[in-house]
């Protein structure tokens, strides 16, 4: 393992699961090589909005922030792989989706700042990572396996 088993927070945010888009979302993250070590349906509550979503507390668009993040189910997962908080914010795309390019997850599906369809930890957020999973998961909600095509994902693990 070692330098594949930075982990990040992801989270199917509830505009995707009310337009299924959360099989997308999971294919397109595992196809990459991405591990999932954790995942689970919750509908989130104000508190626990309040605290993931803290760092934009008092902006203006924070309540509705709120609003629509505690509306309906989402999924939150834990992907695991060589720098996999980077990888996937790449993957996700630029916050807006009418700014997003064709290709990332949130260009390809999205055309609404307000509903952006994914959540991932930010990678210039040092630590943030640690501390979404931290608030999503406890520790034995999380495992630890190889998936049986790492080998043929990354080159100096042995076939
Ligand atoms: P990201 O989700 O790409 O990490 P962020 O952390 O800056 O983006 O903002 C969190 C969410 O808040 C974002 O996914 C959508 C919403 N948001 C951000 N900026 C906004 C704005 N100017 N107006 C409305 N919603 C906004
Ligand atoms: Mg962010």
């Amino acid at each position: 393992m070692s330098h594949h088993d930075e982990r990040t927070f992801v989270m199917a945010k509830p505009d995707a699961v009310q337009r299924g888009l959360v099989g997308e979302i999971i294919s397109r993250l595992e196809q990459r090589g991405l591990k999932l070590v954790g995942a689970k349906c919750i509908q989130i509550d104000e508190d626990l909005a309040h605290e993931h979503y803290a760092e934009h507390e008092g902006k203006p668009f924070f309540e509705d922030l709120v609003e629509f993040i505690t509306s309906a189910p989402v999924v939150a997962m834990v992907w695991e792989g060589a720098d996999a908080t980077r990888q996937v914010r790449g993957m996700m795309g630029a916050t807006d989706p009418a700014e997003a390019q064709p290709g990332t997850i949130r260009g390809d599906y999205g055309l609404d700042l307000g509903q952006n369809i994914i959540h991932g930890s930010d990678h210039e957020d040092p630590g943030a990572n640690e501390r979404e999973i931290d608030l999503f998961f406890d520790e034995d909600e999380l495992l630890d396996y190889d998936r049986t095509d790492e080998p043929w994902v990354y080159e100096d693990e042995t076939h």
